[in-house]
This record gives structure tokens, C-alpha cells and sequence, in this order.
């Protein structure tokens, strides 16, 4: 009994993070349900710049800080001037990283091109998750200058590691077309999504002499290959 009591204390400790996907802490989301944070472009809501809460965004660098509930994930960070988000026209604003471990992760100085200072417009941030792509949205106004103090938010909790990769999942919304991402989204199976996140993470760790951000990744390949499984038939039983 005892090893099938723990295998579901395990499996439900895996559902409830697969349940809680992501959060954007700063600059404020415009919005967030984790139901829906797999809807494009904006994890199902619309900017409006007339209620939500814009946070001023520093064109020469400012901090986009997440909190991941996966124990993996690859972030793309791109925004967009159209402040309805829907005319898929964005820009890629920073190369694509992969966060292990599970928690905070700030990037503290993420551009925009300066011209857009003065400008009205939408951060998106994307990650593609075991359980597929998530996303959320800001609305900002960019600012000029540089941020000159980090927020309160932008921390990265004890353990987590990044590299740089080139995630398949994420290649058409880089080039900022999310219908092409779309397309592939509904043709492919969780069990698919998952494969190609283990997928990450060996190509990673192939490139990873040349890509890595900071440290090591803790957990070996096989490991996370596990782990990776684990969730996705964690999420297959919901
Ligand atoms: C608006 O966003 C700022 C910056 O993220 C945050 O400090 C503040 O608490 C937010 N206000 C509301 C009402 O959400
Ligand atoms: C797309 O966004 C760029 C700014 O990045 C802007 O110059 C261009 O006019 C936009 N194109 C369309 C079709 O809205
Ligand atoms: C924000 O934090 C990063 C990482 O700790 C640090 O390198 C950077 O100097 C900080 N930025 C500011 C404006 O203090
Ligand atoms: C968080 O980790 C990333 C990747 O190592 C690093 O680039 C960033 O500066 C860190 N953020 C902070 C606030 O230290
Ligand atoms: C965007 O992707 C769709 C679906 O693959 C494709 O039909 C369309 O031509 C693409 N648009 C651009 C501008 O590349
Ligand atoms: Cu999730």
C-alpha cells in the first residue's frame, strides 16, 4: 500500500503544479486565468488601455519578472505597439531562454527599440511549458531611458538555472505569427508537447557550452526527461 499511497501523493503534487502554469509579476498582467493561459495572445484577455494598470517600461532595459510552476520551461519575451495585440505584428525582444526549476525568474533588463519610447503598447511573454504554450500580457507605456532600480519582484529563486536554446514550439511566434502557432497548437497531442520539451532539453544541453546563461542544470537529462512524463500523464489523468 505504501508505495501506491506515495505514487499518489506524487501524481497529485504533479497535477497541482501542472494546474498553476505561470504568472506574470511584473510589469503588471492585464490579466490572468490559468484555464485559459493557454489561449494566445494574452492568455485569453484583450488589452485596454482605458482600465488595466500600464506600467511605465524602460526602452534601454527594464525587468520582466515571472514566477514558473513547471520545473521547466523556455521563455519568449516579445512586444508589440498595437494595443489591441491582435494584429500579429510583434517583436521578439530577447533571445529564447530556458528556466529549470521550479519558481522566480527575472530578467532584469529586457529592451525595446528606442524609437518606441513615447508609445502606448503590449509585452507579451510566452513559455512553452510541458503542458504546452502559456501566455500573458502587459500593458505598457515606454519610457525613455533605462530602469534605474530593479522591483521588489524581480528575483530568481534558489536553484533555478537558464541557457540559452532554440525551442521549436516558439519558432513561429518569434517571428511574430501566431496563427502559424496556432495551426501547430491544435495538430499536436500533450503526449507530442512533451516529447519535444525533453526534446529542449537535450538539444540544450548539446549547445549548451556556448549558450549558457549561469551554472549548471542541476537535474541530469534523464531526470528531467522523467519529471517532464510524470506531468504530461499527470495532466492526461485530469
Ligand atoms: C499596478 O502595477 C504596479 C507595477 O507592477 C504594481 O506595483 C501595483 O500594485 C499595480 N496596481 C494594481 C492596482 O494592480
Ligand atoms: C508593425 O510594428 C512596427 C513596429 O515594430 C511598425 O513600424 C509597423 O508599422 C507595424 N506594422 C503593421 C502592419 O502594423
Ligand atoms: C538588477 O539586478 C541585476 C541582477 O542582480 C543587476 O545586475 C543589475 O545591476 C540590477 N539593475 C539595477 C538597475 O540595479
Ligand atoms: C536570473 O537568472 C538569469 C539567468 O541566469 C540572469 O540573467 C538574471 O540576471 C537573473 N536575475 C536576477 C534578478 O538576478
Ligand atoms: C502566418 O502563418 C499562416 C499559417 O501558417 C500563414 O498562412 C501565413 O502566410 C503566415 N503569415 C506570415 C506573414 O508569414
Ligand atoms: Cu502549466
Amino acid at each position: 500500500m505504501a508505495p501506491l499511497a506515495s505514487a499518489a501523493l506524487l501524481l497529485a503534487a504533479s497535477a497541482a503544479v501542472v494546474n498553476a502554469h505561470f504568472t506574470l509579476d511584473y510589469p503588471s498582467t492585464i490579466g490572468f486565468d490559468e484555464d485559459e493561459e493557454p489561449t494566445g495572445p494574452c492568455g485569453s484577455f484583450t488589452p485596454d488601455f482605458t482600465k488595466d494598470n500600464v506600467t511605465d517600461f524602460h526602452v534601454g532595459g527594464d525587468n520582466i519578472a515571472v514566477n514558473l510552476l513547471h520545473t521547466q520551461g523556455t521563455w519568449l519575451y516579445r512586444a508589440t505597439l498595437d494595443q489591441t495585440a491582435a494584429s500579429n505584428n510583434w517583436t521578439q525582444l530577447f533571445p529564447e531562454v530556458m528556466q529549470t526549476g521550479l519558481g522566480k525568474f527575472c530578467q532584469p533588463a529586457i529592451a525595446v527599440p528606442e524609437s518606441w519610447a513615447g508609445q502606448k503598447g503590449v509585452i507579451g511573454v510566452v513559455v512553452d511549458a510541458p503542458d504546452g504554450l502559456l501566455y500573458q500580457c502587459a500593458a505598457v507605456n515606454f519610457v525613455a531611458g533605462a530602469a534605474t532600480a530593479n522591483q521588489s519582484t524581480c528575483t530568481n529563486s534558489t536553484g533555478v538555472t537558464a541557457s540559452y536554446v532554440t525551442d521549436a514550439n516558439l519558432a513561429p511566434l518569434a517571428a511574430g505569427n501566431d496563427t502559424a502557432a496556432a495551426a501547430s497548437g491544435t495538430s499536436t497531442s500533450t503526449a507530442t508537447q512533451t516529447a519535444s520539451t525533453a526534446s529542449d532539453t537535450s538539444s540544450s544541453t548539446a549547445n549548451a557550452a556556448p549558450g549558457r546563461v549561469g551554472g549548471s542544470v542541476p537535474l541530469g537529462s534523464a531526470t528531467a526527461v522523467v519529471l517532464a512524463a510524470m506531468l504530461g500523464s499527470a495532466y492526461m489523468l485530469l
